[in-house]
């Protein structure tokens, strides 16, 4: 028997952006659980559930004041208790976002570790002297130049390796990990059915704090990624939280690749899944506001290198940190090729061999928001880059508009109502006003809607042996437009087929089989962004 979690397809939930019960114009626990029938419609068997913890919310709930809290805004524990039972009577499994690199600034253990040098709290967070009156090191932060804060108290200087607000959990010290342990045991208890952890390969430093080569401050993962002792941490947590539960956990793996990634997840004592970004990398340069095209050739190497490395792959187009993937690598030109090529972008990934995590309001292929200016955005990273490149402001929103993280944050559109039915208040983020033309309650009456074409991929993948098992050949990997790839198992093969361009396009060779799916009439030439999957039972 596979486990639960290779059988099902999950959906990735921003509590904050989904849906709105209460008028404050932030969604909350309560708001998910009015929408659990439509998640089950859809097809959905598990939810990871983005934080939904006490947090004063620089970084949205990546910052953490109470691991055991629910965030006011979003409801109570009864609440949760509610959310939860209702995700199991609808078969629905539930997944739990854990930050447990960092916590809040305002967490208990910081304001006790800040205090003084000797507080029993110190050693929770990562305190070293200056040099010089400069930082420790030269380490640069994902979010700010420095990775470093001072803390006049104490004379000393506090890691970060995002917001000032986020200071670095101390994995070195055994009582830190046991009380994360415990907390993370106290969830299971209430019955969640595992988690996602962030940003999870970081936790270890390399603890004589190096300087980055470079001039500057420099971003370092050499001395913060996937150190040595980030695989004895696992491996402890697994045994002391994960061992003997029916559960899964799937890690951020910041920095995974082919070579590593199997030390995370090849033996099966540290983590169940990872999360890798070669894709998402795909069209950035040395940063990931350094715009590049998208090229289908690197595509299609990456997807097989992972597809071969790895035995059991995560698929995914997107997830709050990702721009909108219609707007990204399909085509938003016209209302006709935005709906094709969502169709096409979701028939090209979701029947990989893999668990599928679909995000939210990319089953009605939602697009990027046109922001125009600053007070329109929310997320630290972007309100950050701004600030950092005020010389060098046109390079900096080019990326905001095609990468910053609100894209994929703006309000879930539901209906054609006023705030496409996210709300009856104010919004705390900007809905996106094409929700007249997309939204949830219109396409379930169409038809040829890119929402019911996600419910039929759902439904092909779901009881399928083939699409579950099988194994995974790319065919033509050579071919400038077309990305096509078979799933074989037993005497059963599937053959998908995706026109990934803006071209018409002849197939190299003819096709035996029955189509099962596709998102045009399908014939010899394929148009731009038409796809379709052949069944073949010989
Ligand atoms: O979105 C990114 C920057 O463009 C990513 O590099 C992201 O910061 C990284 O993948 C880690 O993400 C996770 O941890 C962050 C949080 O801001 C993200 O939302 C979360 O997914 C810090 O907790
Ligand atoms: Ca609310």
């Amino acid at each position: 028997m596979l486990p639960w979690w290779k059988e099902r397809v999950f959906y990735q939930i921003y509590p904050r952006s989904f849906k709105d019960s209460n008028g404050d114009g932030i969604g909350d626990l309560k708001g998910i659980i009015s929408k659990l029938d439509y998640l089950k419609e859809l097809g959905i068997g598990a939810v990871w559930l983005c934080p939904i913890y006490d947090s004063p919310n620089a970084d949205m709930g990546y910052d953490i004041r109470d691991y055991e809290k629910i965030m006011s805004e979003f409801g109570d524990m009864d609440d949760f208790d509610i959310l939860l039972e209702e995700m199991h009577k609808r078969d629905i499994k539930l997944i739990m976002d854990l930050v447990v690199n960092h916590s809040s600034d305002e967490h208990r253990w910081f304001i006790e570790s800040r205090k003084s040098k000797d507080n029993p709290y110190r050693d929770y967070y990562i305190w070293a002297d200056g040099k010089n009156d400069k930082e420790p090191n030269n380490w640069s932060s994902f979010f700010t130049p420095s990775a470093w804060s001072y803390c006049k108290e104490t004379g000393q200087w506090y890691l970060h390796l995002f917001a000032e607000k986020q200071p670095g959990l101390n994995w070195e010290n055994p009582n830190l990990r046991e009380e994360i342990y415990a907390m993370i045991n106290r969830w299971f208890d209430k019955g969640v059915d595992g988690f996602r952890m962030d940003v999870i390969t970081l936790i270890s430093k390399n603890t004589e704090l190096p300087d980055g080569k470079g001039e500057g401050y420099v971003f370092s993962p050499e001395y913060f990624a996937l150190q040595p002792k980030m695989h004895e941490y696992l491996r402890e947590l697994r045994n002391k939280c994960f061992r003997g539960r029916d559960c899964m956990c799937v890690g951020e793996a910041t920095f995974a690749n082919e070579t590593n990634a199997n030390t995370l997840v090849g033996d099966g004592n540290e983590l169940d899944l990872i999360f890798q970004f070669d894709l998402m990398d795909i069209d950035g340069g040395s940063s990931k506001w350094d715009l590049r095209e998208f090229d289908l050739l690197k595509f299609k190497s990456t997807i097989e290198k992972w597809q071969k490395t790895l035995d059991w792959n995560t698929l995914f187009w997107g997830n709050h940190d990702q721009p909108r993937v219609v707007s990204r690598f399909g085509s938003t030109e016209s209302e006709e090729l935005r709906n094709r090529s969502a169709k096409c972008l979701a028939i090209a990934m979701y029947l990989l061999r893999g668990t599928p995590f679909i995000y939210q309001g990319e089953e009605l292929g939602m697009t990027n928001y046109l922001f125009e200016n600053v007070g329109q955005l929310r997320d630290i990273e972007s309100i950050n880059l701004l600030k950092q490149n005020d010389r060098n402001k046109d390079w900096a929103w080019k990326g905001i508009k095609a990468k910053g993280r609100d894209n994929a944050r703006t309000p879930m559109q539901w209906n054609n109502s006023n705030n496409a039915g996210f709300t009856n208040g104010n919004p705390w983020i900007e809905v996106n006003p094409n929700y007249v033309l997309i939204n949830a309650e219109d396409e379930e009456k169409d038809s040829n809607s890119i929402l019911n074409f996600y419910k039929k991929i759902i439904k092909l993948r779901n009881s399928n042996d083939v699409l579950i098992n099988g194994e995974f050949n790319l065919l033509w990997p050579d071919h400038k437009q077309l990305f096509a790839y078979e799933r074989i198992y037993e005497n059963k093969k599937y053959t998908i087929i995706c026109n990934i361009s803006n071209k018409n396009t002849n197939l190299p060779e003819k096709i035996s089989g029955n189509v099962v799916l596709s998102n045009f009439d399908v014939l010899e030439e394929f148009i731009p962004f038409g796809a379709a999957v052949y069944v073949n039972d010989d």
